[in-house]
């Protein structure tokens, strides 16, 4: 938990002179409430816009979007969970009718047969996950992790297939096709509980494992081997997180992965399915209740009539006045300074996280008034004409939504500090400034009653969980339609939420990344974590210990690139693509591709990747492309490390049975937020 010292404890105004310096509370949201309505009148409503996190309670990222659409009637919200869970989201919504990370509890990996791992490190990120996967393998299933670098993770599988970045479409159309050639298609689920199989074969058929062994690097015999894993289990998964899914083609990436369960009859059957490994403390329910451009409470789309009418009925408004659909993340940060001229910060630091983040941070510099609402001064608060000092987890009560669809309760462990005050507060004060004083509660379980009435009838239906039922019950799982309801721990057993009940084949074809390795910039970086840092480490680089364990940026590639390059383990080197460069420590390791350089995403400053990653975006989930983009790597000086083993990384190939090897990750059990280890650090000795 962070202290004084780093902690904002007063809000901070912006002087004429360009100083920030304290101010009270009055005045600082009064400076707010003037600002964004200055903005609306002379360009617009659409002209101020939001920006919130799926690390926000459902009760403040339901009021959030609220506040978006009834007191500043802007089109323009959207939040940072469109960087995380966006491409799997609408693949999965496509498919199934329905998008819960998991349609099944996390107790289920343990106890299926083989669970296809792509593109997600579970070891690093989500430690207390990691245990249903080594269970998995203790009870004799079989884990196949897909990642171009042999991680922690990966190097505790039974098979381990490391394609290049970015090709993940081509490497599931090509075990599609193996599955279909040597027979295991399931006929019988394919005839009665799915749509289009036809289209997906003929998809596959184009992708002959040859061909695909070209794309990807990954050789035939081990894609059959992964196929023959999968199709032999009586039950198997496929998992993704962000690997597969940060990609400009990303949904179509999620929707062949989904298509190899549907034909393998591996979905809606006990302890079967595709699901996705969300990653933010509140990344299922901040997705859920309206925070995102297109989107109303429970799962509603704003585009639909009837979910208009039906949500402005419980906020009191005419259905007309609600603004549609805005614009996406990195869209509407585009526009700052363009058509946006004014934006509202909760929970999200995007001068590190937002991909391009150069030009972002020139976006932001661009608006005529920024306000963020942050715990501490991150680099976007730093920005800011107004920052706010937020309350954050153990601080305050209110519920989070984990993977599994399960509605959790947090309570407060720890006071609110001395001039700090909630989100619900400011934006309660912020409502009655701008001239809306009712509907807008400070008492977390009375904004989550008012949610509960709003997601009445959507997809993510929790009008029949209270806080009573989450103590009692330790999470309840939506849908949950009425307090008689026991809520639903797994979905589609017996038909897909889509309205013939049948699921739906995505029969994508591949396509390359927006920017592939070429003659300038001939290596692929890709972006991802580390175990000590959270996310854009606004708290976790804050934190000694955390500092100690993972002292920086760092640049990963293999000794024979390297050898190529003229680099060693420890010279400082550049990482250049067609946006910019970042500067870090070099670190050799046998465990990633020769034709790819790996760098965490926690730091700002020379060693931010962000400046170098490509904004291209998916066209259906508005996702950016964090994992694939084409650099050039050069030796800017020469360093000689400490010790001699830190030259170079041997990744040993380890059987079945091989323990994880490596530091041991920071973090504590933090209960079934899986938030992250970092983060767990943070919260240590808090009960979760
Ligand atoms: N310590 C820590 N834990 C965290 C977080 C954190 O910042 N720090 N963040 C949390 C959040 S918000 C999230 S979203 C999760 C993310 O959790 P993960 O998805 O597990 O994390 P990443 O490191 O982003 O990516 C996972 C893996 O994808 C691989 N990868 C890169 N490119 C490709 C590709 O083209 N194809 C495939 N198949 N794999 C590829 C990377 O090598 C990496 O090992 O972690 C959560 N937990
Ligand atoms: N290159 C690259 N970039 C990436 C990724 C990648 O893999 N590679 N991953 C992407 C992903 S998956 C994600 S989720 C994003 C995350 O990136 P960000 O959106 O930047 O997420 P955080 O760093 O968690 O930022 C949260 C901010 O909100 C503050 N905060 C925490 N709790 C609260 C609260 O309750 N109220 C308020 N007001 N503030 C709070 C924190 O102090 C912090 O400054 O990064 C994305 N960026
Ligand atoms: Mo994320």
């Amino acid at each position: 938990m962070l202290r004084s010292g780093v902690r904002l404890t007063a809000p901070l105004v912006r002087g004429p002179d360009g100083v920030l310096r304290e101010a009270g509370w009055d005045d600082a949201l009064d400076r707010v409430a003037a600002e964004l309505a200055a903005a609306g009148e002379a360009h617009g409503r659409d002209a101020v816009a939001v920006f919130g996190g799926g690390g926000l309670t459902n009760e403040k990222a339901y009021l959030l979007g609220k506040f978006a659409r009834v007191v500043l009637r802007t089109a323009n919200i959207d939040y940072n969970g469109r960087f995380c869970m966006s491409s799997a989201a609408a693949a999965g919504k496509a498919a199934f009718g329905i998008d819960r990370g998991l349609p099944f509890p996390m107790e289920d990996i343990a106890r299926t047969g083989c669970v296809i791992l792509v593109g997600a490190n579970p070891a690093d990120t989500m430690p207390p996950a990691l245990r249903y996967f080594t269970d998995l393998r203790a009870a004799g299933g079989r884990l196949v992790v897909v990642d171009p670098r042999r991680t922690r993770t990966a190097a505790q599988a039974d098979l381990h297939l490391q394609p290049a970045p970015g090709t993940d479409l081509a490497l599931a159309l090509g075990m599609l096709h193996l599955l279909i050639a040597d027979g295991h298609v399931d006929h019988e689920f394919v005839a009665a509980r799915t749509v289009g199989f036809d289209a997906a074969r003929a998809a596959a058929m184009a992708h002959w494992p040859e061909r695909v062994e070209g794309i990807t690097g990954v050789p035939v015999d081990a894609m059959r081997e992964a196929v023959r894993m999968f199709a032999a289990a009586p039950a198997a998964m496929v998992l993704t997180a962000r690997g597969p899914e940060q990609q400009s083609k990303g949904v179509d990436t999620v929707g062949a992965w989904i298509d190899l369960c549907l034909a393998a009859g591996k979905a809606g059957r006990p302890l079967s399915g595709y699901g996705c490994l969300t990653g933010q403390g509140n990344g299922q329910g901040g997705r859920e209740h309206g925070q995102k451009a297109d989107q109303l409470p429970g799962y509603r789309m704003i585009t639909d009539p009837a979910a208009r009418a039906h949500v402005a009925g419980v906020w009191g408004v005419d259905a007309d006045s609600l603004p549609g659909p805005g614009r996406s993340a990195y869209e509407l940060l585009d526009a700052c300074g363009g058509d946006v001229r004014a934006l509202l910060v909760m929970g999200s630091n995007p001068v590190v996280s937002a991909p391009n983040a150069a030009h972002v941070e020139e976006r932001l510099k661009a608006l005529d008034f920024l306000v963020v609402a942050d715990v501490v001064l991150s680099e976007t608060a730093a920005l800011a004409d107004v920052v706010l000092p937020s309350a954050q987890w153990a601080e305050e009560s209110g519920t989070t939504t984990n993977l599994e669809g399960r509605v959790i309760l947090r309570r407060p462990a720890l006071p609110v500090p001395e001039g700090v005050r909630t989100d619900l507060f400011t934006l309660n004060a912020l409502a009655a400034r701008l001239g809306v004083d009712r509907g807008f509660a400070v008492d977390a379980e009375e904004v989550f009653d008012e949610l509960r009435r709003a997601s009445a009838g959507g997809a993510a239906d929790y009008a029949g969980i209270t806080y009573d039922r989450i103590r009692a019950q330790d999470g309840v799982f939506w849908p949950c339609p009425d307090e008689r309801h026991p809520g639903t721990p797994r979905l589609f057993l017996d038909r897909f939420a889509t309205p013939d009940g049948r699921a739906r084949f995505a029969a994508p074809t591949h396509r390359p990344a927006a920017e592939e390795p070429d003659g300038e910039y001939p290596l692929y970086l890709t972006t991802g974590r580390v175990p000590a840092h959270y996310q854009s480490g606004a708290q976790t680089r804050r934190v000694q210990a955390l500092n100690r364990a993972e002292p920086g940026p760092f640049v990963e590639l293999h000794p024979d690139a390297a050898d190529r390059l003229g680099v060693a383990g420890g010279d400082l080197v550049a990482v250049t693509s067609r946006r910019g460069r970042a500067v870090a420590p070099a670190r050799l390791s046998t465990g990633i591709r020769p034709d790819t350089v790996f760098m965490p995403f926690h730091w700002a400053g020379e060693g931010r990747v962000n400046t170098v990653t490509n904004a291209a975006l998916d066209p259906i989930s508005k996702m950016p492309e964090f994992k694939v983009c084409a650099v050039r790597v050069e030796r800017v000086r020469r360093v000689e490390p400490a010790h001699e083993a830190e030259r170079v990384h041997r990744v040993e190939r380890a059987g079945p049975g091989a323990e994880v090897g490596g530091t041991v990750a920071i973090g504590v059990d933090i209960g079934v937020d899986i938030g992250a280890g970092a983060r767990g650090a943070l919260g240590s000795g808090v009960p979760a």
